[in-house]
């Protein structure tokens, strides 16, 4: 059997047969990883007498089978891990080493401490060839946003900026600008943190995305439309909430039509992150306009799922329905199990450190709105739980401003902007 040595830590070879694995202590090797489906051939070993074999000579024995086309990141983190936790140096195997080697490179990339313009090169050097593994990596970094949350402590709002990496291009989701109720006064600390970070990592912003027309605070995304000259975006029914809203304000001069956004996304709607794939995902349930944002693994669901110990958005403000927002949960949780999902909130359940992301897997095992229930079990514990809960402070304030995009109301006549606060037109009060 030819061993092809890597480093200290790993060789790969071709498959071995019985005798070479109780050879294996004797040329210094402490763990055997098989990298190689039980059944590819008629009379390869297969795992189970491998495992018999490399136990009898004292071997740790790993199974992560893969074949090229299959290979996932959960494959690849579990190759690094058999690596990392084996007593002593590993041989890896499949069938002829390439996907021995690849999935070590793959692993070496994912915890970069190689780059994967070396891969060639690593594979070359060995007489291998890892063009397939650089293929994986570069559809592998196509689908992998970086996603950088900035939590807004006054409204426990979570602001997101989003990167591919590999154009520098991103796209910033439900902005907050800053309000203090009591002075009146309005900021831009959050929303310029945004832009630090944007300027510090040499990314350019394509997209100012909302994901609702929030009720808790300002959204600001037309402040950092007049900074950056992204176009914004939100979901196509903002009209029906124009609508409502319009009645509840008397604000027969307010434009319903959604105009005050660049792009309106039906559900479906396609877009780009650098080169990263968006998808629209109606979500209501919460407001008449939900939309999450998938943007490759990442979904941003907003006010739907809080992280697990939170339960799940509230659906009584107007528009609001707790059985569409059951629905709009089924949609989330039937993205594949790994989607990481950001949310919009997250109200620090005991005090607990702000957390933020979650995923499909662990909203589905640990989110008590959602595990164990049923549609109608659901929406009463969603309505029994929303009649507990005063409106948010800022309901009154922020949607005048959020159904225009983030814009304040115009200046009147000496210069000055006033918020309108319609009386008794809302139920829920604190008494
Ligand atoms: N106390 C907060 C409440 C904000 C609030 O109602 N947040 C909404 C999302 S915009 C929610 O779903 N809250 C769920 C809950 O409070 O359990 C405020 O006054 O701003
Ligand atoms: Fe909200």
């Amino acid at each position: 059997m030819k061993i092809v040595k890597i480093n200290e830590r790993l060789s790969v070879a071709a498959q071995p047969q019985m005798d070479d694995i109780a050879g294996l202590p004797d040329r210094g090797f402490a763990n055997l990883i098989n990298a190689r489906p039980d059944g590819e051939q008629p009379g390869q070993p297969g795992s189970a007498a491998e495992r018999q074999a490399a136990e009898s000579a004292g071997l740790g024995y790993d199974f992560v089978p893969v074949t090229g086309a299959t290979i996932t990141e959960a494959d690849v983190r579990s190759f690094g891990q058999a690596l990392a936790a084996a007593k002593g140096p590993a041989l890896a195997h499949c069938q002829g080493g390439t996907r021995a080697l690849t999935l070590f490179a793959l692993s070496e990339v994912l915890e970069g401490r190689m780059s994967a313009q070396e891969l060639p090169a690593l594979g070359r050097s060995h007489g291998f060839d890892l063009s397939a593994g650089l293929r994986w990596l570069e559809r592998h970094m196509a689908q992998c946003p970086v996603v950088t949350g900035f939590y807004e402590p006054r409204t426990g709002s979570v602001q997101y900026v989003v990167a591919d990496p590999a154009t520098k291009k991103c796209a910033v989701i439900d902005p907050v600008l800053d309000y203090d109720e009591k002075s009146g006064s309005t900021g831009t600390a959050s929303a310029d943190a945004l832009l630090a970070h944007v300027a510090g990592h040499g990314l350019e912003v394509e997209w100012v995305l909302d994901t609702h027309p929030h009720a808790d605070h300002f959204s600001a995304a037309h402040y950092l439309k007049g900074k950056t000259g992204a176009p914004t975006a939100i979901g196509e029914r903002i009209v029906d909430v124009q609508r409502l809203w319009k009645g509840i304000y008397n604000w027969p001069g307010l434009r319903d039509d959604g105009s005050q956004w660049d792009r309106l996304f039906a559900h479906g709607e396609r877009f780009k992150v650098g080169g990263i794939e968006g998808r629209v995902l109606f979500s209501p349930g919460h407001t008449l306009a939900s939309v999450t944002y998938m943007i490759g693994d990442a979904a941003f669901v907003h006010d739907t799922l809080f992280m697990p110990d939170g339960g799940t958005a509230r659906a009584d403000f107007p528009g609001g329905s707790a059985r569409a927002l059951w629905n709009s949960l089924q949609g989330i949780l039937a993205l594949p199990d790994e989607t990481r999902l950001f949310t919009g909130h997250d109200y620090r359940p005991n005090e607990r450190a702000a957390r933020w992301e979650s995923t499909v897997a662990e909203q589905k095992r640990a989110n008590p709105h959602v595990a164990g229930q049923d549609e109608e079990s659901f929406v009463r514990l969603r309505e029994a739980r929303d009649r507990t809960l005063p409106m948010p402070k800022l309901i009154l304030h922020a949607l005048q401003v959020n159904i225009r995009g983030g814009r304040l109301p115009e200046p009147e006549d000496n210069g000055r902007r006033y918020l309108k606060i319609p009386l008794d037109a809302l139920s829920g009060s604190a008494w």
